[in-house]
């Protein structure tokens, strides 16, 4: 008998995936987290029945996510993730040498200790020297850390639930103010089929509060509609970082051609962004 776990993101819209076994399925004080076999796409982290990563498909979202504003800013020092508890944009952000701290500001430590054991493939970033895990909530974080950040990376859950004041104006205000002159962001932006008007109002709030913010998507065939998009938002122009070299340790997904097509928008959400 085949086993399928199914994401239902609208009554008119789910995805599966093919199931070998459970491996982990917990209530957290925060969430419904389970780690799951797949037959294709290897383990499978879930946050409340969402699909978070897979050990297959997940190199397109941590590269892009973490390298766009890293070499956009160059030569990052100081860098802050917000979530990713699960490990995977720590891995890329410590791939640069000249990074000296990373703060991870998780919610819930038990999507850290469930990824260690389950998701090998990461390394243990944690074990790296320059890591400092917080598991608290980052609004607070923010707003005693103005201007510390030469980049910052919001890697959270969908906005739904306790994730959704991640995708508020209030979230954005806060993380440009911490952010030093010249640094950038990139946060998870959803996406442009299901998600236009929570975009366009992210678009909004980063046009207010940098110079040229911009948003840009990633093919993932483990998430809803096949990827995901991303809002770098900064003063500092994207197109920096397409004359940066990329940090040791090989990329898999990211190259200067996608690096450069990843901003190009389809008509319809081109319009709809940028008029
Ligand atoms: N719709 C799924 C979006 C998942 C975004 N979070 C991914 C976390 C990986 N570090």
């Amino acid at each position: 008998m085949s086993i399928w776990f199914t994401e239902e993101l609208h009554p008119y819209y789910r995805k599966s995936l093919h199931v070998r076994r459970i491996l982990a399925d917990e209530q957290t004080e925060f969430q419904h987290l389970q780690v799951i076999e797949t037959e294709y796409f290897g383990n499978a982290l879930v946050l409340d029945g969402i699909i978070q990563l897979t050990e297959q498909d997940n190199m397109g979202y941590h590269e892009m996510i973490v390298h766009v504003p890293m070499l956009a800013v160059g030569a990052p020092r100081r860098v802050l993730i917000v979530g990713g508890g699960d490990g995977g944009s720590l891995r890329q952000v410590l791939r640069y040498p000249q990074v000296e701290q990373v703060v991870v500001c998780e919610l819930d430590r038990r999507v850290v200790d469930l990824s260690r054991q389950y998701f090998p493939n990461f390394g243990d970033p944690w074990a790296d020297p320059r890591a400092t895990l917080l598991v608290r909530d980052a609004f607070g974080y923010l707003e005693e850390n103005p201007g510390q950040f030469d980049v910052i990376i919001s890697d959270t859950t969908d906005p739904i639930g306790m994730a959704e004041r991640l995708f508020s104006d209030e979230f954005y205000r806060l993380m440009v103010r911490a952010l030093a002159p010249g640094g950038a962001a990139a946060t998870q932006c959803e996406q442009p089929y299901f998600d236009t008007a929570l975009i366009k109002s992210i678009y909004q709030s980063a046009c207010a509060l940098s110079k040229n913010p911009a948003y840009y998507y990633a093919q993932i065939p483990t998430y809803p509609g096949g990827g995901i998009g991303f809002m770098y938002v900064s003063d500092t122009p994207w197109t920096n970082g397409l004359k940066t070299p990329y940090p040791p340790g090989g990329n898999e997904y990211l190259n200067p051609e996608v690096h450069r097509a990843a901003f190009a928008l389809p008509e319809f959400f081109r319009k709809e962004l940028y008029g």
